[in-house]
C-alpha cells in the first residue's frame, strides 16, 4: 500500500512529514512525501518557516501521482494560499479518501499557516476532505464559532461539514472522569469516542492520529472503526513518548505488531456478522491469535475481557492483550504442540444446529466427553488441556472444529480452530 503524506518537513521529527514517515511504515506501508514548507524547530521553540515554490510543489505532486497508484491521501500543514491553490488544482479530482489535518499553531507557539490563507483553506482544502480532524481550537478557528452549551460539537462540527468535510473528528473536545472524547459526525450519523487521558505535553499526537486514521481508511474501514483505530494508536504514542530533547515528549511509535492488526481486524469483522448474538455461550467469547511457537499463554495474544452480548448487542469488551485468554489460549496452546501451523482459535455456543451444519461442511471435526475426565491426573489444572488432547488423540488431520457436549454443571461448547483469525472467520461463515 502507497500512502501520501503532504505537509511541512519537522528536524526534531515529531510531527510533519517525518512523523508520518514513521507511523506509516510501522504499519507496512510505503510512504510518499511532498514537502510544503520547511521549518526549523525543537522540543523548546520553533524558529522560521520558509515554505517551497508553487513549481517545486507542483513538481512534486506530478512526480509521485505518475509513477505510484496512491491508496490515501494525507494533508497536514499547507501554510499559504499559493500552496493551497496547486493542491487543489492536483487533487479536487483524485479518487481515495483525503484527510486533512487542520494545523494552525504547533505545540511550541509557532504559527503554521498565514492568517491570510484560512480563508482559502476553507473553500479549497476543506471540501478535499473525507475526514477532517481539528482539535477544539482549531474547529473554533475554522468555523469562527466557539464551542459552548448552545453551539455544541454537533453544531460547530456541522458548519464545517457544510463547507464540504464528508466526516468531522474533532478530537479530545471533552474531558472527564480522566476520559477524552472525540466527537464524530457522519453523513447521517454522530457519536461520542472516549478513551483514558493521558497528560503529558507531547509533540506529534495530532499527526499521529491523522496518519493513522487514513491508513485505517485506504484499509476500507468504516469511518467509526477508523476513528477508534487512531484513538488507540495515538493513545499508544502518548503512552510510550519520549524525553528525547530538553523540551517537550516526542511520541513514539512501536513497530506495529502484525498479530494484533491481524485480530482486531477479525474481531470487527466476527462481531459485525448478522445475528451472531445468538452464537454468544454464558461464558462469553474469547478470539486468539498466537505467536510462532507459542511456549505459554502468554505467547498468546487475546482479549483481556470477553466479546460479550446484551440483548441482541455484541461488543468487544476489554482490550488486546498477551495472556488476557486463559480457557481458549490453553485449548489453542494444546493444538499448536501437535499442529504447529494452527496459531488462532475462538470459542462459539454450542448448538445442535451448529454440529449439523458442521457435520455437513467439509470441515474435519471431533469431540471429547467431559464426563470421562479422569479425576486428579496430572491435567487437574486444566480441563480444556485434556479435553483437547483427547479429542486429537487419535486423528491424523488437524481438526477445524472441536467440541463437547458439557456435563453437569458445565457449558458444552464448539471451539473453530484455523491457521490465522481470517482463516478461522472463514469457518466460522460457514457453520453458522
Ligand atoms: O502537529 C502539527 C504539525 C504538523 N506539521 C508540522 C509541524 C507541526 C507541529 O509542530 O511542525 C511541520
Amino acid at each position: 500500500m502507497n500512502l501520501l503524506s503532504i505537509g511541512g518537513s519537522d528536524p526534531s521529527s515529531g510531527a510533519g512529514i517525518q512523523s508520518d514517515i514513521k507511523t506509516f511504515s510501522s504499519f507496512n506501508t510505503h510512504c510518499l512525501t511532498v514537502i510544503t514548507a520547511i521549518t526549523s524547530q525543537n522540543t523548546s521553540s520553533f524558529g522560521m518557516i520558509e515554505p517551497v515554490s508553487q513549481k517545486i510543489l507542483k513538481n512534486q505532486l506530478e512526480s509521485v501521482i505518475s509513477d505510484f497508484k496512491i491508496d490515501g491521501i494525507k494533508i497536514g500543514m499547507v501554510y499559504n494560499s499559493e500552496i493551497i491553490k496547486v493542491l487543489y488544482q492536483q487533487l479536487k479530482k483524485f479518487k481515495v479518501p483525503i484527510v486533512i489535518d487542520p494545523v494552525l499553531k504547533s505545540t511550541t507557539g509557532g504559527s503554521l499557516i498565514k492568517s491570510s490563507a484560512i480563508k482559502d483553506f476553507r473553500e479549497f482544502i476543506i471540501p478535499l476532505a473525507t475526514i477532517i480532524t481539528p482539535n477544539k481550537f482549531e474547529v473554533e478557528v475554522l468555523s469562527k464559532t466557539k464551542i459552548t452549551t448552545e453551539n455544541t460539537p454537533e453544531k460547530v462540527a456541522k458548519i464545517i461539514q457544510k463547507m464540504g468535510a464528508k466526516n468531522i473528528i474533532i478530537t479530545g473536545i471533552e474531558t472527564k472522569n480522566n476520559q477524552i472524547s472525540d466527537f464524530v459526525l457522519e453523513k447521517n450519523n454522530r457519536y461520542f469516542i472516549s478513551g483514558d487521558k493521558i497528560s503529558k505535553i507531547n509533540h506529534g499526537s495530532g499527526c499521529n492520529y491523522s496518519a493513522a486514521i487514513i491508513f485505517a481508511l485506504a484499509k476500507n474501514k468504516s469511518i467509526k472503526e477508523s476513528a477508534r483505530f487512531a484513538k488507540q494508536f495515538t493513545y499508544n504514542s502518548i503512552k510510550n513518548a519520549k524525553n528525547l530533547g530538553m523540551g517537550i515528549a516526542i511520541t513514539d511509535i512501536q513497530k506495529y505488531d502484525k498479530i494484533n492488526l491481524e485480530l482486531s481486524d477479525a474481531i470487527i469483522q466476527f462481531v459485525k456478522i448478522k445475528n451472531i448474538y445468538k452464537n454468544i455461550p454464558e461464558c462469553q467469547i474469547n478470539f486468539v491469535y498466537s505467536k510462532q511457537k507459542p511456549k505459554s499463554t502468554k505467547d498468546i495474544l487475546g482479549i483481556s475481557g470477553r466479546i460479550v452480548k446484551a440483548g441482541r448487542f455484541v461488543m468487544v469488551a476489554g482490550k488486546l492483550t498477551y495472556g488476557g485468554s486463559k480457557h481458549v489460549a490453553t485449548a489453542l496452546l494444546t493444538m499448536n504442540k501437535r499442529f504447529p501451523q494452527i496459531r488462532s482459535a475462538i470459542n462459539l455456543k454450542y448448538q445442535n444446529t451448529t454440529i449439523t451444519k458442521i457435520k455437513k461442511s467439509k470441515l474435519i471435526v471431533s469431540s471429547y466427553d467431559r464426563s470421562q475426565e479422569p479425576k486428579n491426573t496430572k491435567f487437574k489444572s486444566s480441563t480444556i488441556e485434556w479435553g483437547i488432547k483427547s479429542a486429537i488423540k487419535n486423528t491424523k488431520k488437524v481438526s477445524d472444529v472441536i467440541y463437547h457436549r458439557g456435563s453437569f454443571g458445565k457449558e458444552p461448547m464448539i471451539i473453530v480452530f484455523g491457521e490465522t483469525p481470517n482463516n478461522v472467520l472463514k469457518k466460522i461463515l460457514k457453520i453458522i
